[in-house]
């Protein structure tokens, strides 16, 4: 699997998936969640009402995935994945965010795709230290196991970020 960080707008990469990093109703919010949902167009806010809630409201518990098809966008798919709101990590964090990028993979495998593309998942609005965010983000993409993806990337939305997930990147 090669790794790539990146710098840019998700929506307008051309990969199989984009992975979004969603909220546990999956209707859309801010962030990379609103952008995703804009470009994608409002059929994706229709596929996304029609996945089966779990429990009143929630239809993707933290530190799982949902795929949906991309429709406007160029990615065929979209996997919708909802990370931990940070509370200083003692809360199971690192494992929930781990899981989310474990669950991510494991549906693009499923769905035999080749290149996916993640954003900086839970380090916007949800709080989570990046520095801390993209060592367990990229130490559980390496552990997946074969024959998934071949290509990942890590598309962060400003070069800052981009350094900080690239010295993860270089430390391992
Ligand atoms: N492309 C790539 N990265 C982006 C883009 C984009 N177009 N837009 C923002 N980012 P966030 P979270 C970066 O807040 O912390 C939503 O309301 C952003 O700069 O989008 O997991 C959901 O509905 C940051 O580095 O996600 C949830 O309620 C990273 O994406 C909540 O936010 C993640 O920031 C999830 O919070």
């Amino acid at each position: 699997m090669d790794i790539q960080i990146i710098t840019g707008d998700i929506t307008s990469l051309d990969v199989d998936a984009i992975v979004n990093a969603a909220n546990r109703t999956l209707l859309g919010g801010g962030g990379v969640d609103g952008a995703i949902h804009r470009a994608a167009g409002p059929r994706l806010l229709q596929a996304c009402r029609a996945i089966p809630e779990v429990s009143p409201g929630v239809r993707c518990p933290t530190g799982e995935a949902r795929i949906t098809p991309g429709f406007a966008l160029t990615a065929r798919y979209v996997i919708h994945t909802v990370g931990p709101v940070w509370q200083g990590g003692d809360n199971g964090e690192p494992e929930l965010l781990a899981s989310c990028h474990a669950q991510s993979l494991s549906l693009a495998t499923e769905y035999d795709l080749d290149a996916i593309a993640f954003p900086a998942i839970s380090c916007g609005i949800y709080g989570y230290p990046p520095e801390l965010a993209s060592r367990v983000a990229l130490r559980s993409l390496r552990d997946a196991s074969e024959g998934g993806p071949r290509r990942v990337l890590v598309c962060c939305f400003s070069d800052a970020m981009a350094d900080i997930w690239r010295d993860a990147l270089n430390e391992a």
